[in-house]
């Protein structure tokens, strides 16, 4: 028997190929390969215009976006974040020298609760640092008074929110800072890929310089900058994908949609409701499945998967405050993250992006049935 072709839980949004030579014939004619070329210019303002923000900077990658917002905003002491999420964003805390304070999760869509915020301010506390996980906006309103009435700086990690509005307005102008990641798995990428959204002209300057080592001119240097500078392939690239973006974010709705009618009456398996007012990109499918009424456990079902080639992945199992580096902190106690600790061992993201035929998609729901 044929084996069936692997379904993958991501998959790149590449732009045309043929299309992509043309722009890469350009840059060696130019011999602008780096450093603030016109595909970067370019790219820069068509992402300002598409998502709707005011100031965007391009990085190479979402994480030294991160270290260069925590640096924009000279922060230092202690930061309260979440455990639910990808590794790097407790990383650019402590490669910032912060210390994260880890608060507990909301159940109904599993972004930091801001009463478990509100428990976790101490004398050292100097900001937050929430995660728009999975896309799904973090209660931004009631953060923006906690960290007014606290006088906290708010970065936003925004990895998963390309292309997500709130009542009309993008998700990425929250807080004083937020960080989109545009890496290979996401809505929208550059292969490799980051930016920081802000709100004025002078901070933008400000992480401009310390993208491109802490330059202000020539011969000046301001900041302890870095090298986050994106290069003109990957703007070049970007330009191209981002013709594309909204054809395959309607694809991932239409999964989204045969996903969630197909589950909804599922015993054992749960998932967050949409939200009012929201337009959702559809970044991630997770479900959270109840060992004692679903069929099987969360493990055994993503290994029965596995070998049969849907590849799909646990994320964010294990907890960021599992790992060696934080599974000390105060914070990282199991009794003070009974919601993220459940939710962690109980979830499983579904493939979910543009290339899933009807197919594939059939084939996933069939673990259901
Ligand atoms: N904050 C949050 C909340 C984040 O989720 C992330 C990154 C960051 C910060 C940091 O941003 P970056 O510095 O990464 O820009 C992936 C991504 O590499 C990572 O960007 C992402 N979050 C994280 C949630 O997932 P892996 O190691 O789990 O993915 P990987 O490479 O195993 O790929 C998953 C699947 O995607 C593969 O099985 C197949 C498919 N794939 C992947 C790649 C790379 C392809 O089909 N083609 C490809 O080229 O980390």
């Amino acid at each position: 028997m044929m084996k069936k072709k692997p379904i993958t839980v991501a998959s790149p949004l590449l732009p045309s190929l043929e299309a992509f030579i043309p722009y890469l014939e350009e840059i060696w004619k130019n011999k602008w390969i780096s450093n603030g070329g016109s595909y970067h210019q370019a790219l820069e303002e068509a992402l300002c215009d598409y998502l709707k923000v005011p100031y965007l900077s391009l990085f190479t990658n979402g994480t030294t976006a991160l270290l260069c917002a925590l640096k924009a905003l000279d922060i230092s002491g202690e930061v309260i974040t979440t455990p639910y999420s990808f590794v790097a964003t407790a990383h650019a805390l402590s490669w910032s020298g912060l210390t994260p304070v880890f608060a507990d999760i909301s159940p109904d869509d599993c972004n930091i609760d801001p009463a478990r915020i509100r428990e976790a301010i101490s004398p050292k506390t100097r900001g937050i640092l929430p995660v728009n996980i999975y896309g799904y906006p973090a209660r931004t309103t009631e953060i923006t008074d906690i960290a007014k009435e606290h006088n906290l700086q708010v970065i936003y990690d925004a990895a998963h929110v390309f292309g997500v509005e709130v009542n009309g307005e993008s998700l990425l102008n929250a807080g004083d800072l937020s960080v989109l990641s545009l890496s290979a798995t996401k809505v929208y990428n550059t292969i490799e890929g980051g930016a920081i959204v802000c709100h004025d002209k002078e901070m933008k300057k400000r992480i401009d310089s310390l993208r491109n080592y802490g330059f202000a001119s020539e011969t000046e240097v301001l900041f302890p900058g870095i090298n986050g500078k994106m290069d003109e392939v990957r703007a070049a690239y970007g330009l191209l994908a981002l013709k594309d973006a909204a054809s395959a974010i309607e694809k991932r709705q239409v999964v989204f949609r045969q996903y969630r009618q197909a589950l909804y009456s599922v015993r054992g398996v749960s998932f967050p409701e949409e939200k009012e007012g929201v337009k959702y990109t559809y970044a991630y499918f997770p479900i959270l499945i109840d060992k004692d009424t679903f069929k099987m456990t969360r493990d055994e079902l993503y290994v029965k998967m596995k070998e049969e080639g849907i590849l799909c992945r646990r994320y964010f199992y294990p907890l960021i405050t599992s790992f060696p580096p934080y599974n000390t902190y105060p914070s990282a106690r199991a009794e003070n993250l009974a919601v993220a600790n459940r939710i962690a061992d109980s979830v499983i993201c579904l493939p979910m992006h543009h290339d899933l035929t009807e197919e594939d998609v059939e084939r996933v729901l069939s673990y259901f049935a």
